[in-house]
């Protein structure tokens, strides 16, 4: 391979990763499929040597039929698992949901610290505050959507965009 070869090769390369779902403007931090409202979806800071994030959204169903949403990925996760925080014997636990979530007809649900939320497990890299990554989020019915993932400070709440 020629040398202006390799170098046009990765302007290309360099071109494409740049544009993409990152250019949809902050205020319009939210997307639509079909009936489905998916509404700002954010991840954290991690600390350093952090090897897992949890990331978090809501969901409304504005349709008359109930959907599910059954996976999900990170661009910055090896895996991604859906999971569910519940106090158990006075001890907050975790567990892993493997089918997933429904979201009722008409119903809304809230992935947010101390309940359900997406683990991204097998981080890639930190997450730094500010930068956004992709994902996907596929539902049984409304099938797989892009979503970009913001990332807010290391403790955030996320409760100051609701
Ligand atoms: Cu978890």
């Amino acid at each position: 391979m020629s040398k202006s070869f390799r170098a046009a090769a990765l302007a290309v390369a360099v071109l494409f990763s740049s544009a993409g779902p990152s250019a949809i403007p902050a205020f319009a931090h939210g997307t639509k499929a079909g009936p489905l409202e998916i509404d700002h979806p954010w991840s954290r800071a991690t600390p350093g040597g952090a090897r897992v994030a949890g990331g978090y959204l809501a969901v409304a169903n504005t349709g008359t039929e109930a959907d599910r949403l059954v996976s999900a990925t990170a661009e910055i996760a090896g895996r991604t698992e859906i999971h569910e925080m519940a106090m158990k014997d006075s001890i907050m636990t975790m567990r892993h949901l493997p089918d997933g979530i429904a979201v009722p007809a008409g119903g809304k649900v809230e992935f947010k610290p101390g309940s359900y939320h997406l683990m991204f497990m097998d981080l890639k890299r930190p997450l730094k505050q500010g930068e956004s990554f992709a994902g996907t989020l596929t539902f049984e019915k409304a099938g797989t959507v892009e979503v970009e993932f913001v990332v807010e400070a290391l403790g955030a709440s996320g409760s100051a965009h609701h």
